[in-house]
């Protein structure tokens, strides 16, 4: 083997040996769109079938460790489902990711849930913060991620300044709650379902609220939460250069927050957003990021959906470490610009689907792990076990 092929190997090596990506509880379950739900035969229906799949996908990928839950999905009775869930952990294999609170779905959250006009609705909605904090504790998990639906969808019908001050307030005594080791993860969104004015609409309001919070918050950006054409590698490195950047959810987009999965749309956006990462890191920048899915597979079979978005986010935060940085500070400081913008879409190109097999081999997980969850019948026997109970009118395909 040449020396610079060995050399690439090392860096792909050490790469993929520092990725983990979690993955979400929601995304083995039935989901569809507001016009209606295609079940699956093999779709998880209950907290256990969900970390049945999830140490599935781990055994295969090998860099899923932790699953995300939803509080009010995955642990409907709050602090009294821990000791399940704990159990669930031990019998897979799994461990417990983010903890997500659920301020969108309750009846009481028509008109907001921590930014509700009624001091009581507001308490409320701290109250199951609180709560969902509690329970990242019980369970060792470190980071609590919030996204509020909050908003709302006509002109002069709320006092954004008002409720810019509850969120604040709401926050900071979240964060007071927080345990040394956790983290608030503030996401963003610029609309859905709110569509007139939504809360926390963008990275700068997600920045704001967590500064404001305590120095345990920071930013979560979901790829999908912006607006067509937003240049959101530059929001990642004003989120880096801050010392501001907490985490991601990952997922595709062509139009709005379509929850498309990563890369089917985009590959070179994602390439780009890794890309200022591991500028950041090569730097000298304190880094800790959380690598999170959020997707909803509704055609795709998900398995298959989950174990192809783990692949290609491998594939991608890969190539964008193949980048040689110290050549193109050279390029950027003598303004070369084809030879800069060469030198970074090289790597792109890079076909590195080989160097990630050989790292899976040496790793001793499947070099395929899409054919491997084929070969090994996995859907065919959960969709026999599952199929009465999710009423699927066709078999998984
Ligand atoms: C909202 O669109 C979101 O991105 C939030 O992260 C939610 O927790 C998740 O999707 C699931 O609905
Ligand atoms: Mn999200």
């Amino acid at each position: 083997m040449a020396n610079s092929e060995t050399a690439q190997l090392d860096l792909a090596f050490k790469a993929l040996d520092a990725f983990h990506i979690e993955i979400p509880s929601w995304g083995f379950a039935n989901t569809g769109t507001r016009f209606g739900k295609f079940t699956q035969a093999a779709a998880a229906t209950s907290i256990e079938e969900k970390f049945a799949d999830a140490a599935e996908v781990n055994r295969l990928t090998g860099v899923t460790p932790t699953m995300a839950l939803h509080v009010l999905w995955d642990l409907p009775n709050g602090l009294k489902d821990v000791p399940v869930v704990k159990e669930l952990e031990q019998r897979f294999g799994i461990r417990s990711g983010s903890i997500n609170p659920n301020l969108f779905q309750d009846q009481e959250y028509k008109y907001g849930s921590l930014c509700n006009p009624s001091a009581a609705i507001r308490e409320h909605a701290l109250g199951h913060m609180l709560d969902s904090i509690e329970i990242g504790k019980a369970l060792g998990s470190r980071d609590i991620s919030l996204w509020m639906a909050d908003g709302s969808n006509y002109p002069g019908t709320q006092s954004i300044r008002k409720r810019i001050g509850w969120l604040e307030e709401a926050l900071r005594t979240s964060h007071d709650h927080l345990a040394l080791n956790q983290r608030l993860l503030v996401e963003y969104k610029p609309f859905e379902p709110a569509f007139y004015h939504t809360d926390i609409a963008d990275w700068g309001m997600s920045s704001h609220f967590a500064r404001h919070a305590g120095p345990q918050a920071c930013v979560l950006v979901d790829t999908g939460h912006h607006y067509t054409s937003q240049n959101i590698e530059q929001i990642v490195a004003w989120l880096l250069h801050t010392g501001i950047l907490g985490g991601f959810h990952f997922n595709d987009r062509r139009y709005a927050d379509d929850d498309l999965t990563l890369g089917s749309i985009d590959p070179y956006q994602i390439f780009r957003i890794f890309s200022e990462i591991h500028t950041a890191a090569s730097d000298g920048l304190e880094l800790d990021i959380a690598y999170m899915i959020d997707q909803s597979h509704n055609l795709k079979g998900k398995m298959e959906a989950t174990i192809q978005t783990v692949v290609t986010a491998q594939e991608l935060y890969l190539k964008a470490a193949l980048v040689d940085r110290e050549k193109l500070a050279v390029l950027q400081e003598s303004c070369d610009l084809v030879s800069a913008e060469e030198l970074y879409r090289g790597a792109f190109w890079t076909d590195v689907r080989p160097l990630a097999a050989a790292w899976r081999t040496a790793r001793g997980l499947a070099a395929d792990p899409l054919a491997a969850l084929r070969a090994s019948g996995y859907v065919e026997r959960t969709g026999q076990e599952r199929g009465s109970r999710n009423s699927a009118v066709s078999s998984y395909a």
